[in-house]
């Protein structure tokens, strides 16, 4: 297990950090997710071998950008 926090630009309100929780969820390897729009700060724990590129995408697919 690994935690990985990014920092994405974009969330404004409690339904991005839903929107961006549930999609992260999808991802093979992703266990659990933190989004807080307030600091715009993303924290996921997931499997050792989860690719982050697939996080990154993710993100970029419903409407974000990936800061760090
Ligand atoms: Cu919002």
């Amino acid at each position: 297990m690994k935690e990985l926090k990014l920092k994405i630009d974009g969330m404004m309100c409690t339904g991005c950090e839903n929107r961006v929780q549930n999609a992260l969820k999808e991802v093979n390897g992703v266990e659990d997710v933190k989004a807080d729009h307030t600091t715009g700060y993303v924290t996921i724990k997931a499997k050792e071998d989860v690719s982050e590129n697939d996080i990154k995408e993710k993100i970029e697919d419903i409407g974000y950008d990936v800061v760090e």
